[in-house]
């Protein structure tokens, strides 16, 4: 009898070792991760895929976090909405990630869901764009371009193509409404206008950072406008936005470059810088997409025990038809 219950209890113990290994298989298999992962897990949110520098920064950051470097990337494509990237944050602090790599659409409406992931004791790196909270210690650091200054660049070269005392016509395509990067480089244009009453603003319309958006735009102010419009320059907020301003333009039979029209663009993509050397961009401001490498600097401090910088810039040029070869060009990485 004695034995009888023995045997009992052993092959009690033994089964619910099992059923728990199963269920501990189930929850791994839902989530991904396990809690012996070996894996240093980032959850990433991207905005899109919306414009040459985005493909360029996600692929960034797939070649940076692989599994040989002893990562695992979940990635989450937002398709521009908000709403996915906070739902992408929430599955991450479910799934109890290492970091959190959040690249915004907008700059507001983070501060519960990043609240969330402060409980949760997770790292928070916004990447690209910033976001706009109350409580600061809810993001852990900030890797991204300084938009305001890439916007002065701008300004300053239409100042020197354009000496003062001219009247000048611009059309001004935004980007993204309430993305750092449109505030940034709207906001450096907005000052120079205030500071040169010659500068006339024709138009400013919403070309949220694509070129389908941009052309359709642009076309509907030059079909629609009373008399054809001089336009002296048509500041875009990125390469994709001046391939359809110039592809709208050329469409009405305007001349882009020399002697014509000078598009300007942020970026520098390699397609816009092919733009700039044949002449049709005049001008590109470089804004680096490459960050991947600077977000794993951000994490490798943290693993290591320290506590990061807050912001994290990069170092951008400006290129005009005089800086492009076919050097630079074989040598850009996007
Ligand atoms: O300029 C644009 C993209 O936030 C810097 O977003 C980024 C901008 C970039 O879609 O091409």
């Amino acid at each position: 009898m004695k034995r009888f219950s023995l045997c009992m209890i052993i092959m009690i113990c033994m089964i619910s070792i099992l059923l728990a290994a199963c269920g501990r298989v189930a929850d791994t298999e839902e989530s991904g991760i396990s809690d012996d992962d070996k894996y240093i897990v980032v959850g990433l949110s991207q905005v899109g895929a919306e414009s040459d520098w985005r493909v360029a920064d996600s692929e960034s950051m797939k070649q940076t976090f692989t599994e040989e470097k002893g990562y695992r990337l979940l990635f989450d494509d937002a398709r521009q909405k908000q709403e996915n990237q906070i739902g992408a944050v929430r599955k991450y602090i479910q799934q109890r990630v290492d970091y959190i790599v959040l690249m915004p659409v907008g700059e507001d409406g983070w501060d519960s869901v990043l609240q969330e992931a402060k409980h949760a004791g997770i790292p928070v790196i916004v990447v690209d764009r910033m976001v706009n909270v109350k409580d600061s210690s809810l993001v852990t650091a900030h890797v991204g371009a300084d938009f305001y200054s890439e916007g002065k660049k701008a300004v300053k070269w239409i100042e020197g193509r354009y000496p003062s005392g001219r009247n000048l016509h611009i059309v001004h395509i935004q980007g993204t409404l309430g993305s750092t990067a449109q505030i940034g480089r709207t906001a450096a244009l907005d000052d120079a206008l205030s500071k040169h009453p010659e500068w006339q603003l024709l138009a400013r319309m919403d070309g949220d950072f694509t070129q389908a958006k941009t052309y359709e735009a642009m076309s509907d102010y030059l079909e629609n406008a009373p008399v054809r419009p001089i336009i002296d320059v048509v500041y875009c907020e990125n390469d994709n936005e001046a391939f359809g301003a110039i592809e709208a333009l050329e469409a009405q039979g305007y001349l882009c470059g020399q002697g014509g029209v000078s598009v300007i663009s942020f970026d520098a993509t390699h397609d816009a810088l092919v733009a700039v050397k044949n002449g049709k961009l005049s001008l590109c401001v470089e804004c680096n997409p490459m960050l991947g490498p600077l977000v794993e600097n951000v994490i490798q401090e943290i693993e290591a025990g320290k506590v990061p910088e807050k912001n994290h810039y990069v170092e951008e040029a400006v290129f005009t038809q005089y800086d492009v070869t076919d050097e630079l060009l074989e040598s850009r990485e996007y």
